[in-house]
């Protein structure tokens, strides 16, 4: 038999793979096709896609020389025309010199000593730094060794700032810290710190009883949803899950959920609304990693797709992060982050832009 024009997508192959499973015995294989993904192929599948990544314009980071550094950014909102991003920004004497060596001007992670800075865009690729959105406070306010690792909330008006506090240079008994806020009334400040722990670590030997990281919030079903990272024991990497909180005020109380953790892979926190539910990424740790998920209650999460070379700590841009939507739309790009190690003395991290298809209407072919 001859094969058809390949390049001709609108014909079926004879070889295809039917969109509905197939009444006849499958293997296991096969069967998880129709059973466990979105659809079996994967360029008809919302919910799968590859990632293209661009250069940033804007930032200096004085020749990579390791004093500067910028990463885990926020997921990106759009205020009067303006894209804004919040992130880490380390800017210390020297790169970091690990737990042994640090001291109270020499870091000892890559986000210690570290402060929240914001960036405006008109377009998501040239970006103008603004300035400090968080400062360190004074001991022994939450975060007075270091803020780092930020994200944003918009409700009823008003912006909510979360992001990690730490009380000890991380890595000197393990990357400890719980979550604290700042409010203002605009995006660009200023910004007023509640001095208060708003989402505590866990019990003793609960399996989020020494951090909690990556706070990334979303209003899902009329309430401030947070989900965060945190790791079974003291960061052993490949034991890293996501739980989540749930709030009615942005200050808490915020009651974790009984199921916790809700996502059982991934490093950093990415989820997005997507039709009636939450879509996930679940990065780099974890027998799930690269695979984006989907849970239609924003609990349950399944596999919706498996793919490659995804975006760190990715901060997307989520049109309807807030909107208490009941069919989200979806993300198209975002901002994450690049770990330069290849040196320990010049080491540091830095922004980038990531593309990717991940919408109800997009064109679901290959990003090239
Ligand atoms: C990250 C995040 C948190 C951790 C550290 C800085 O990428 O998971 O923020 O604490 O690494």
């Amino acid at each position: 038999m001859n094969k058809p024009n390949q390049t001709d997508f609108s014909c079926a192959f004879p070889w295809d793979i039917p969109q509905t499973k197939p009444d006849r015995p499958l293997s296991k294989a096969m069967a998880r096709m129709y059973d466990e993904y979105q659809t079996p192929r994967p360029e008809d599948n919302r919910l799968f896609s590859s990632f293209k990544y661009t250069q940033l314009q804007g930032f200096d980071y004085r020749g990579g020389d390791g004093t500067v550094s910028r990463r885990d950014p926020s997921k990106i909102i759009r205020v009067n025309g303006l894209y804004y991003v919040w992130y880490t920004k380390r800017d210390t004497q020297t790169p970091p010199q690990g737990p042994e060596n640090c001291s109270d001007t020499i870091p000892s992670t890559d986000w210690d000593l570290a402060e929240i800075w914001y960036a405006t865009s008109k377009d998501g690729f040239s970006w103008q730094e603004q300035g400090c959105a968080i400062k360190r406070p004074a001991k022994p306010q939450p975060g007075w060794r270091s803020v780092s690792t930020p994200d944003i909330l918009v409700w009823q008006g008003k912006y909510y700032l979360y992001y990690q506090a730490f009380m000890q240079a991380s890595g000197i008994k393990g990357d400890h810290c719980p979550v604290t806020l700042s409010s203002a009334d605009s995006p660009d400040g200023p910004w007023a710190p509640c001095n208060k722990i708003v989402v505590e670590n866990g019990p003793a030997g609960s399996w989020d009883q020494f951090s909690i990281h990556d706070p990334y919030l979303l209003v899902y079903q009329g309430k401030i949803h947070l989900y965060y990272k945190a790791a079974f024991g003291d960061r052993p990497d490949y034991l890293v899950a996501n739980g989540l909180a749930i709030a009615e005020n942005p200050m808490g109380p915020f009651n974790k959920h009984s199921l916790n953790p809700v996502l059982n892979s991934g490093h950093e926190t990415t989820y997005f609304p997507f039709k009636q539910g939450i879509a996930a990424f679940a990065i780099r740790n974890g027998n799930e990693n690269n695979t984006i998920q989907f849970a239609p209650d924003g609990v349950n999460f399944s596999i919706a797709s498996v793919t490659s070379l995804m975006p760190v700590a990715a901060g997307p841009y989520v049109a309807d992060a807030f909107s208490n939507t009941e069919n989200g739309q979806g993300i198209e790009w975002g901002l994450s982050h690049f770990c330069d190690k290849t040196n320990p003395s010049t080491k540091h991290s830095f922004l980038g832009r990531f593309d990717c298809n991940l919408t109800q209407n997009g064109n679901n072919t290959d990003m090239k």
